[in-house]
């Protein structure tokens, strides 16, 4: 949830200090938003608020300062302040009228303090002059235009109140992949190495590379032993912002950003893509969002089972499930289990007879299956392939040997030319396809013929020089062309017939999701139809979080792209890698190889450090079935360089 949530934390149990410097000055700020969203008095707000910004910003040991008596000495925290803190740091519990004040602020007001830009003050001006006191009776209120009549608030106040709602309800439904993996891996990795944990994996979602992530589910191996220390460990982890439950073998919690061991940013993002999530808004959320996380510690022996069953997916669980009742088997998160010797014993007390396993490949052999990959665990023909012996083998990271859709600064990349070929050496790759805006797309700086031409031509010279040199690597020289009215592309014929290949993608989003299928579906097939497209970029528009892609038959495109493959021409399809977009959309790419529709799993790259999101795509077209042969990332140079010359 965005902003945190406002609860008082729960104490260590190995304190004191019960609780931990961030927490206390946490719990300050907290209370002066909620003693402003009470009313109080201004001077009572801002003694929270000052202590709170006090004890954020000291390195003193905050157990010392109490023991010591120190803490009253602080300026800013007075008498009554300090006993509070003293109490709660080393006695274990907060103040009862802290308490009072948490129960007591209704939810709705403090669900509110999400809305981006928006503060106590206003929340209270409201909720006492319009009754509003929930984020549905707020956006009611702003949709009969009652807010903006209000003193000090008017229309542009009101709706950027409707578009904050709008993307508080985005944010906090899901999160991108690139983010929910940043959590999880950190998290991941912060239970792996604690005393006593043999294995933690991140499962669920995230582990299947689901486009967005729900929540986080981490699986740990501990030794019976050992259950109470553990979760002790984990419960004291930093970037806990709350418990929600707590045993021995199933802890639920919220992560916030303070897990991170750098200062969190989101890093670069393109501005037409950042625009549609929210822009500085969206940021700023980020930066204090939150992640629900479940931590499931279970023995090893039974640890396989566990990481299968929260891996998922359901569907895919449940396919699982009846393979195994159709073999007189129980399968569960506890184990694989003979029914005949189960009896009614249940959960981990039947498990004691579960067919035993190492690692999850066992029980998918125990089914008589091939060890399904993560990704595929979608009831999408899984099982069916795994019984039969025709899983993919699946795409690689390694298999990449570069990228068709990259920007430099000749339109609105941040880096070179030369920068951007070095780095893709760098990174093991054997060529670079540098494909910069076209023309009319005016806001993304897209450049005329005349540069672009010179750009061709400097990427001659630099592959004459490296052909020479005996160096291993080439750019190709194409052009990210806007798709114009009428599905036209944007230079004249001479122009494109100069270039290497032409990435063909839709930019104006409002005229295109203004219309409807039939319409958007024949402009883009005439788009593609011109001789001189190589690749339809981007072919949904979608911005994960962001906005719907628009409206077209993907279906009929496809296959239309397929015919001219079958007749030898080169169309192949983007699979857009950049975490915001991901489009195509993973279920896609499985129907696309089955047309013979090839794949290209391009970056999007704005920057240096652009290229590297190629690895998104991977997991993406990974869970799409895709196979090195299916995308066009694996063809050496000269084999590339033949594919588009046909
Ligand atoms: P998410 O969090 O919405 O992105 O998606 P998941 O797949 O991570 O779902 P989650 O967190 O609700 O549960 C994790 C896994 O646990 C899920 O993929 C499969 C398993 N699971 C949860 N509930 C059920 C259930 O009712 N039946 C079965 N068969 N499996 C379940
Ligand atoms: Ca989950
Ligand atoms: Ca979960
Ligand atoms: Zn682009």
């Amino acid at each position: 949830m965005a902003g945190g949530s406002f609860r008082l934390p729960k104490p260590r149990k190995n304190g004191p200090p019960f609780f931990s410097r961030n927490q206390v000055a946490k719990v300050l700020h907290q209370m002066g938003v909620l003693l402003e969203l009470q009313g109080a008095n201004v001077f009572r707000v801002r003694s929270y608020q000052n202590a709170s910004r006090l004890l954020g910003s000291i390195t003193e040991d905050i157990g010392e300062l109490v023991a010591s008596g120190d803490i009253y000495n602080m300026k800013g925290i007075g008498k009554g302040l300090g006993s509070a803190l003293t109490q709660a740091i080393s006695e274990g519990h907060w103040p009862e009228d802290w308490a009072n004040l948490h129960t007591d602020t209704p939810p709705g007001l403090i669900e509110m303090l999400g809305i981006p830009g928006l503060g106590p003050k206003r929340i209270k001006l409201m909720a006492d002059e319009l009754g509003v006191d929930s984020v549905a009776s707020l956006k009611q209120a702003a949709l009969e235009n009652r807010i903006a009549p209000m003193k000090g608030f008017g229309a542009k106040s009101q709706q950027r109140m409707l578009d904050g709602i709008e993307l508080l309800s985005r944010f906090r439904a899901r999160r991108r992949l690139d983010i929910g993996l940043r959590y999880g891996e950190a998290f991941q990795q912060k239970i792996a190495v604690l005393d006593g944990v043999h294995r933690a994996t991140l499962a669920g979602s995230a582990r299947r590379r689901k486009d967005t992530i729900g929540d986080l589910d981490v699986v740990v191996a501990v030794d019976e032993n050992d259950h109470e220390a553990v979760a002790n460990a984990i419960l004291s982890l930093p970037g806990i912002a709350d418990v929600k439950g707590a045993g021995d073998s199933k802890i639920s919690l919220i992560l916030d950003t303070s897990i991170f061991d750098e200062t969190f940013t989101v890093g670069h993002i393109d501005a037409k893509v950042l625009d549609a999530i929210g822009g500085g808004d969206y940021e700023q959320m980020e930066s204090g969002g939150t992640i629900d996380a479940q931590v499931r510690l279970v023995p090893p022996h039974v640890e396989p089972f566990t990481l299968a069953y929260f891996t998922g997916s359901k569907e895919h669980n449940i396919a699982m499930r009846q393979r195994a009742i159709d073999r007189g088997l129980r399968l569960n998160e506890f184990g694989l289990i003979p029914e005949k010797e189960a009896g009614e014993l249940k959960g981990m007390e039947a498990a004691i007879y579960s067919l035993k396993a190492n690692d999850e490949a066992d029980i998918y052999a125990h089914l008589d299956l091939a060890y399904v990959p993560p990704e595929l665990r979608e009831d999408m023909g899984e099982v069916e392939a795994a019984q039969d012996g025709n899983l993919p083998k699946l795409i690689e990271p390694t298999n990449i040997k570069g990228a068709l859709h990259n920007h430099t600064t000749l339109s609105d990349g941040e880096h070179s030319l030369e920068m951007m070929a070095d780095t893709a050496r760098k990174m093991g790759w054997n060529w670079l396809g540098i494909a910069d805006h076209s023309p009319s797309l005016k806001i993304a700086n897209g450049a005329s013929a005349e540069d672009l031409l010179k750009q061709v031509a400097t990427i001659r010279e630099y592959n004459a020089q490296w052909e020479q040199d005996g160096v291993d690597f080439q750019l190709f020289a194409g052009v990210e062309s806007d798709i114009l009215a009428g599905g036209k592309l944007d230079h004249p014929d001479d122009v494109l017939a100069q270039l290497d290949y032409v990435v063909a993608s839709v930019h104006a989003m409002t005229k295109w999701r203004g219309r409807d299928e039939v319409d958007n579906t024949e402009e883009l097939i005439r788009a593609i139809d011109h001789p001189a497209t190589t690749v339809l970029g981007h072919p949904t528009g979608r911005i994960l979080q962001g906005r719907e892609g628009y409206e077209i038959d993907l279906f009929a495109i496809l296959e239309h792209m397929a015919e001219h493959n079958d007749e030898g021409r080169l169309k192949a399809v983007e699979l857009n890698a950049s975490p915001y977009r991901l489009d195509l959309d993973w279920r896609l790419c499985k129907h696309a190889k089955g047309l013979g529709v090839p794949i290209i799993i391009n970056p999007d790259a704005h920057s240096m450090r652009g290229l590297s999101d190629v690895a998104y795509g991977v997991m993406t077209a990974r869970k799409g079935w895709i196979e090195p042969q299916d995308a066009l990332n694996s063809l050496s140079r000269q084999e590339l360089s033949k594919r588009m010359s046909t």
